[in-house]
């Protein structure tokens, strides 16, 4: 596969500016007729090119014709994705007919089936898999789309915009033709066909516009719609308030799909969602769960603007799309549920997840300069660092200057496929600050450090912060240059009062801040709110810390020192544990934490997450080399230390927790629940009887999925085996016939850390609910299993890393997106200590020496390797 270069971006040569599509669809296969009204772009000089369309080298081309006329084999080029007809004129009508084949389409790219309906995914380069097109982002075209279809198969038949015309034929078919007047880019195409369940809404936008929102999925899900609806309108009024942007046509439709590679697809007017990110009910949806729904639901709908209207330019611009997007989806969460909480979730899946790519071979700045297959672009660095990168932004302007800025690009972009600079150049114009230094986030890869230690002049009142920045090398980029960052920064005196708050602002390698007038020896409260994506240093003592988790003003920060504090002595328990040395647990954590378990005061969904011991992910992601086993063994032991020198203070907590009070899903009831069930994790720690019934209780009574399925996973991981297997076959008689559940029985098992783990994945992949074919299903299994059973899959005989080379060999053939995606736990081989580094290596060498990975495989096991 080649490499595509950021540097190489030219404008198109042709522009389509009307595209008209015909659709058969059936059962063994649908041919596609598409009218592009093509015109050479004036904006480029060279107007001879040839034309070039881009079409999958796999798709059957039945017809071509210009203007009418048709073409034979001798006017055009057929060559690896590519068809090129020379002598073209400067404005022509293309007519193509193309035969697709939806129903072995196991890629999911394009046109697919997903249990017996017809849907699409177009981004980033599906569109290419449907007709030959110019299939890039800058090209946008206005959408006019007839789908014809059996009527009693497919009685829904949907596309981009609105219905503008329908009919039957006699042999049983109907057709409905769709009319997008946006102008755009293909991958925003989408069309479904099925026999589908709708709820239905409405919604007045603040100019007085009716909007019909329809929410379609399988009749069975039809009970499970209502959530998404209610996040639905939550969204489209949120984002007239907070960005004054208002919805645009007279229909907003959301299609469920049980296979899809992603989470969701912003297309016009017809979001296609994966099933996981829609269906949402009290007694098969985890909280989690209904976070994820309303979050994405979100996220897909403010699309609409930051995506739609004002698009990418070229994929290397992704994050201006996806940053800006996830930003406003965490900024709604917040506003909806606990803001502290969303942005604690957020961060240690930044630290956790994000931290270990950028210190990673796929490594790569928000904006990538290069690419082999852009679908591995899809990254936690272009979406949530590039979500940081524009919360940055906010925090140096301020939200009033923010928000000018944002409508200045909306304004400016209108219908234009734009770049990251234009972006910033918005936020430049509004403040009248220079923000080129800024930009440097877009186009350096790694986490930045930063080193602080600070002085105190007792006589004169005068502290100072010293702060010194760094960024590691990463793939191509040997030296990076300083950052401009915001530094929130508060100091507290020792009885927790606040001496100073603010924000400091930070452009120099090495800089000194200086406070006047400070009363005595300050503690810095750093990086509040986690105002940069960095990395922090600073010497604290536990003291100082403990005073913090008690008395900080800023909520993320009282649980970031709990957090550092934590870290701190977990890492000298993996040293003892390499070092044979006895382990122990401090006991100024266990009173710490025994004061915030009697605090009946505190906010449960808060408490919960400050005494939650930070995941062997994130472990991992902080040590110099990652000893699998001494982590787990280090992690295990305070767990269980705290389990059981505080089991009343858990119990307490527990019956504290346990109301009794009916379901809901408002943030106050998830926070209860979550702390109840940690508390109930914390007893089963113990490993005593008592907790198990409880447990089991818990199972048997509760009326919603969250506590079902906390208990269900106790005790699965526990050693009371009898019990665990009975309840997990009580568990499938249960919910078999619910999709979504069972991938959390298969999650549950793949994760359980009891031996013989790799037998149980064995089986379950043999068992008739699960399904290769189904994406959703493999990130249950091999997921779970590779990034949830640490122990397991890095078993030191090297089986969990041969058993993953072997699923990816053969995903790969049927779906290249997805096996590249489960492929990211052996990319990380250089960080693991020797023995098992090795092992990682050799597997991915393995699949190295196999001839004809996809381009997607390819890239990833390559620059691994390198
Ligand atoms: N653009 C989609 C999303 O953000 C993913 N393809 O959510
Ligand atoms: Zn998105």
């Amino acid at each position: 596969p080649s490499t595509i270069y950021l540097e190489d971006y030219q404008p198109p040569a042709w522009l389509v500016t009307h595209t008209e599509l015909r659709f058969e669809l059936e059962e063994d296969q649908t041919l596609v007729r598409a009218q592009l009204s093509i015109q050479s772009n004036p904006a480029v000089s060279d107007r001879r090119k040839p034309l070039e369309l881009l079409g999958d080298a796999g798709m059957e081309l039945c017809r071509l014709s210009i203007d009418g006329q048709v073409l034979d084999a001798a006017d055009y080029q057929r060559e690896a994705g590519c068809l090129r007809i020379a002598n073209v004129p400067e404005s022509f009508v293309l007519e193509c007919v193309t035969r697709l084949l939806p129903h072995e389409n196991t890629a999911l790219e394009g046109l697919y089936k997903s249990d017996g309906m017809f849907c699409t995914q177009c981004e980033a380069e599906g569109f290419r898999r449907i007709t030959f097109f110019p299939d890039r982002p800058d090209v946008m075209s206005i959408f006019r789309t007839t789908l014809v279809a059996d009527k009693q198969r497919y009685p829904v038949l949907l596309s981009n915009g609105n219905p503008v015309d329908s009919g039957e034929d006699d042999e049983g078919r109907h057709w409905v033709t769709w009319d997008d007047p946006w102008p755009k880019p293909s991958y925003l195409f989408a069309l479904v066909a099925g026999d589908l369940a709708l709820l239905e809404d409405q919604y007045t936008t603040a100019s007085g516009r009716e909007v019909a929102l329809r929410i379609y999925a399988e009749r069975k899900d039809l009970d499970k719609l209502d959530y998404a609806m209610q996040a639905l309108k939550d969204a489209m009024r949120w984002d007239e308030d907070v960005y004054g942007r208002e919805y645009d046509l007279d229909i907003y439709m959301i299609v469920a799909v049980d296979f899809f590679n992603m989470g969701a697809m912003e297309n016009k007017g017809l979001n296609i969602f994966n099933t996981s990110c829609v269906l949402a009910h009290p007694q098969t949806t985890t909280d989690q769960g209904f976070q994820r729904v309303e979050g994405v639901v979100a996220h897909e709908y403010f699309h609409n603007w930051s995506g739609n209207r004002v698009t990418c330019r070229d994929w290397f611009q992704l994050s201006l799309k996806e940053g800006f997007t996830v930003f406003r989806d965490a900024e709604f969460s917040a506003d909806m549920n606990s803001r502290t909480v969303k942005r604690i979730e957020d961060v240690t899946l930044l630290r956790t997840a994000q931290f270990a790519e950028d210190g990673g071979p796929m490594a790569h700045p928000v904006r990538p300069e290069s690419y082999m297959e852009i679908s591995n672009f899809y990254t936690l660095t272009v979406y949530e660092k590039g979500a940081e990168v524009v919360r940055m932004l906010h925090t140096l302007l301020g939200p009033e200057l923010f928000r000018q800025g944002s409508d200045l690009y909306f304004e400016r972009h209108d219908g234009q496929a734009v770049t990251t600079d234009d972006f910033v150049a918005a936020m430049e114009t509004v403040s009248g600050r220079d923000l080129s230094q800024f930009k440097r986030w877009y186009s350096q890869a790694g986490t930045p450090r930063l080193q602080v230690s600070d002085s105190f002049d007792a006589a004169t009142g005068c502290y100072q912060l010293k702060v010194r920045q760094s960024c590691p090398p990463s793939p191509g980029q040997e030296h990076k240059q300083p950052y401009h960052l915001p530094l929130a920064v508060g100091l507290l005196a020792e009885d927790g009062r606040e001496l100073f708050a603010g924000l400091l602002e930070l452009t120099e390698e090495e800089q000194v801040f200086r406070f006047d007038n400070i009363s005595e020896r300050p503690v810095p409260s750093l990086l509040r709110g986690f105002s940069a994506p960095v990395k922090l240093d600073y010497d604290y003592t536990d003291a100082q810390l403990l005073m913090l988790l008690r008395h900080d003003t800023d909520g993320f920060n009282r649980w970031d020192a709990g957090q550092r504090l934590c870290i701190r002595l977990l890492q000298t328990q993996i040293r003892n544990h390499q070092q044979g040395v006895a382990l122990s647990c401090s006991s100024e954590l266990i009173e710490a934490w025994r004061n915030l378990l009697q605090d009946a005061s505190l906010d449960p969904a808060m408490l919960a997450q400050c005494l939650r011991l930070p995941s062997e992910a994130q472990l991992s992601e902080l040590a110099e080399q990652i000893d699998v086993s001494a982590i787990h063994e280090a992690r295990e032991f305070m767990r269980t230390t705290l389990a059981q020198v505080l089991e009343q203070e858990w119990l307490q907590v527990y019956q504290r927790c346990d109301t009794g009070e009916t379901y809901s899903t408002d943030a106050e009831a998830m926070g209860r629940r979550s702390l109840k069930n940690l508390a109930l994790a914390y007893l089963m720690a113990t490993g005593r009887e008592p907790w198990l019934e409880l447990a089991r209780q818990q199972y048997s009574q509760s009326d919603n999925m969250t506590d079902q399925l906390a208990a269900l996973s106790l005790v699965a991981h526990s050693d009371f085996r009898e019990t665990a297997d009975e309840l997990l076959q009580a568990f499938y008689l249960q919910w078999q016939h619910e999709s979504l559940v069972m991938n959390q029985w298969l999650s549950v098992q793949a994760s359980d850390p009891s031996a013989g783990a790799l037998a149980r994945v064995n089986q379950l992949a043999e068992h008739p609910i699960f399904d290769a074919r189904n994406p959703n299903k493999l990130r249950a299994l091999i997921g779970g299993f590779c990034g949830q059973n640490p122990m397991h899959f890095h078993a030191e005989d090297g089986s969990g890393y041969a058993w993953l080379a072997d699923w990816i060999l053969r995903l790969d053939r049927q779906n290249p997106q997805v096996a590249a995606r489960l492929l990211t736990p052996l990319t990380r081989w250089k960080r693991h200590e020797p023995v098992r580094s090795a092992l990682m290596q050799g597997q991915l060498q393995r699949m190295m020496d196999t001839a004809e990975l996809s381009a997607d495989v390819y890239e990833v096991v390559s620059k691994s390797l390198m």
